[in-house]
């Protein structure tokens, strides 16, 4: 009964129209067979696999399609994951490689899941981003970093597993909506993990590596900054000791003799207590730069994090400004860095909270290539117990508005490479995977990794619609399921958001785990994450003029529309600004009636979450019933938690009552 939940979008549900399958069957009787390659050799597969599942005829692979039958061209002209899928004296993908033979194979197959017609087929399509990543938070003891989805599918007491059926049916998943590269490993590389370019592990790490490359995936690994000492027993890390590059240089030739198409690695440096060129003097460009140089033989990347702040902070100081501190770190070294490093950056200025700004780095490095850092992992989102589309939040964010270049900067541009033109650029996230059955914890976050996939291969589509493939694809095309599971999840950001913390203030929970309400928890820690409510007021003044001049950092419109409470955009105000409970919204609402609203509010939504859940049983497997039914319950009592104990402090610290009166505990 584990089955359908693993299987995720992958169901390949047989197709019970008599019409639609005599359809299929005679137009794609037969495929034409390949080269052999592993590619070749996952797409063969892939393709039978499916056709029998949905349609239940094994389709022969020959060597030559005389009459209807698929047929694979590859056209030099295309770029390598491009393709065009059409009807043209029977079905035929042209593709530029492999990879888009695979990408087109999965599309077509996604098309027939769904019944689309096959007599008009033209599906011409490119990845609009070039790097489309997840990031392994795993640690080789089997833990994983802000991991909600069971222990890594990947390791085990500081070893692989022997998980080769998952680590393939993984790949698979990540194919068929597009990723072409995974991080392995935590960013936070412990001594352990330092290892994974040596030796003792690289025969392992290339196992992998095997297993993804079938599919199109390129392998990196997270690096330790410090490994030259702790790895390479060195006296030290300084990248402009010769020393140093030569350990490094050293390591990437042995990596590169396991795994010849590695892409490269992921620098989690000076940042959160992980060593960096701080400590010898040196820049970040510096620091990135002797990587870049060592790995550039073998036309590696280095990617950079630019989660770097103060983390160290005094609550009492008011000028520090964690939110400021990537783009006054970096911006300074705008152009400093090798072509084959790329600066990653958070989506927003502090840490993936429910509602962030973009951040203002993205778009001000003009002459530094960039990937856009999204979370998949709900850290701060309800941890994958809450169901939460972030869809809807990753196009809030891809379609904001730099204006950098002038109007219509936008982060989706920014990210492909169109705006600037880089060497490399991309999206990346952090993974919501784990051993668990169903592979995210809650089954609905499933949707989450799925829409990443689409949205990073094509940031234009909407929401809703990447909501009903996935729909279709993993519970049945009923058009009836589908639209519960919209009435579901399309509003469950925002739901969440107004059960949780309001108006962009972010943060008010719980400490080191980040589960559940505990408004003062970092109050008067060194975090740098205060909402500074008082009396009279809450929000953190960021404006020029008597904040932090955080909004300054920002092309000159945004800039403007932030610093001025009139101006600001309503659902960040409170991140930008220190206001009375008492300012009136332009709803009408003071903030402090807002506050109770939405809180009374989000619990409803909630409450219709399940409603609208269980009215499926019995149109879906029993066990994801049951299964997300009683996260949904989960839910409900926990938002019911957070409305309470974030109306009661307000309620507390102003004094001020809900004109409505509702029930607010004193
Ligand atoms: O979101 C924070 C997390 C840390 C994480 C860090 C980062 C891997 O709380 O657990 O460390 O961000 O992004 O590096």
């Amino acid at each position: 009964s584990h089955a359908t939940s693993y299987r995720a979008w992958l169901q390949y549900t047989f197709i019970t129209s008599t019409t639609y399958r005599e359809q299929v069957m005679s137009l794609l009787k037969e495929m034409e067979c390949l080269n052999g390659s592993d590619i070749s050799e996952s797409i063969e597969q892939e393709w039978t696999f499916a056709i029998r599942k949905m349609i239940g005829f094994q389709p022969a692979v020959v060597p030559e399609v005389k009459g209807n039958g698929l047929r694979i061209v590859y056209v030099d002209s295309m770029e390598k994951e491009a393709f065009h899928i059409k009807n043209e004296d029977g079905i035929q993908i042209l593709a530029g490689g492999e990879a888009g033979a695979l990408y087109a194979v999965f599309t077509l197959l996604r098309h027939i899941q769904r019944q689309g017609d096959l007599h008009s087929l033209n599906m011409k399509e490119k990845p609009a981003n070039p790097l489309r990543i997840i990031n392994h938070w795993d640690n080789m003891d089997g833990s994983v970093e802000r991991g909600y989805a069971g222990e890594s599918m990947f390791y085990r007491d500081d070893s692989f597993r022997e998980n080769i059926v998952r680590w393939k049916d993984y790949a698979r998943l990540l194919a068929s909506v597009g990723i072409n590269a995974v991080s392995i490993n935590n960013v936070n590389v412990h001594k352990v993990e330092s290892y994974l370019i040596t030796e003792r592990y690289l025969k392992d790490v290339a196992r992998v590596a095997d297993i993804f490359r079938a599919y199109g995936i390129r392998l990196l690994l997270s690096i330790n900054y410090a490994s030259p000492m702790e790895v390479g027993g060195l006296t030290h890390a300084d990248p402009l000791e010769e020393d140093v590059a030569a350990f490094w240089k050293q390591a990437f030739d042995d990596v590169y003799q396991a795994i010849p198409d590695f892409l490269g690695v992921v620098v989690k440096a000076d940042s959160e207590n992980r060593p960096g060129p701080f400590t010898y003097g040196r820049t970040h460009a510096e620091g990135a730069n002797m990587l870049a140089d060592a790995i550039a033989p073998h036309n590696g990347i280095v990617i950079w994090r630019c989660f770097v702040y103060d983390c160290h902070q005094d609550w009492r100081d008011r000028t520090t400004d964690r939110a400021r501190a990537a783009y006054d770190h970096f911006m300074p070294l705008d152009g400093a860095f090798k072509d084959n490093v790329i600066l990653q950056i958070k989506n927003g200025p502090m840490d993936f909270q429910v509602r962030e700004p973009v951040s203002p780095l993205i778009g001000a490095l003009k002459q530094t290539n960039v990937i856009v850092e999204f979370q998949l992992a709900q850290e701060y989102l309800g941890q994958q117990r809450h169901a939460v589309y972030l869809l809807p939040q990753w196009k809030e964010i891809l379609n904001f508005d730099t204006g950098h270049e002038g109007e219509g900067t936008f982060v989706k541009d920014i990210a492909s490479g169109k705006t600037y033109n880089p060497t490399h650029s991309g999206i990346a996230a952090v993974g919501n995977l784990g051993d668990d059955y169903n592979w995210t914890g809650h089954t609905l976050a499933q949707v989450n990794l799925y829409g990443y996939g689409r949205l990073t291969w094509d940031p234009t589509l909407n929401e809703d619609d990447i909501l009903s493939e996935w729909s279709d694809l993993t519970f049945g095309q009923e058009e009836h399921i589908q639209q519960l599971l919209e009435a579901i999840l399309l509003p469950s950001w925002l739901t969440y958001e107004r059960y949780t913390s309001p108006l962009g203030i972010g943060w008010m929970i719980n400490p080191g785990h980040h589960y559940g309400p505990n408004i003062d928890g970092y109050e008067y820690d060194a975090w740098g994450t205060y909402h500074f409510a008082d009396r009279n007021g809450l929000g953190v003044d960021r404006t020029v003029e008597t904040g932090t001049g955080y909004t300054s950092q920002y092309a000159e419109q945004n800039a403007k529309i932030y610093n001025d409470p009139n101006t600001c955009p309503e659902e960040l105000l409170l991140f930008f600004h220190h206001m009375p409970y008492n300012y009136e919204l332009t709803s009408g609402k003071t903030i402090i009636q807002h506050i109770y609203d939405t809180h009374f509010e989000g619990v409803k939504g909630v409450e219709s979450m399940v409603a609208n859940w269980e009215a499926l049983e019995g149109k879906i497997d029993d066990k994801r019933f049951s299964d997300v039914l009683e996260r949904l319950k989960h839910q409900l009592s926990h938002a019911i938690e957070w409305r309470d104990i974030i109306n009661t402090y307000f309620y507390r610290k102003s004094g001020i009552k809900d004109i409505h009166q509702r029930k607010i505990y004193e």
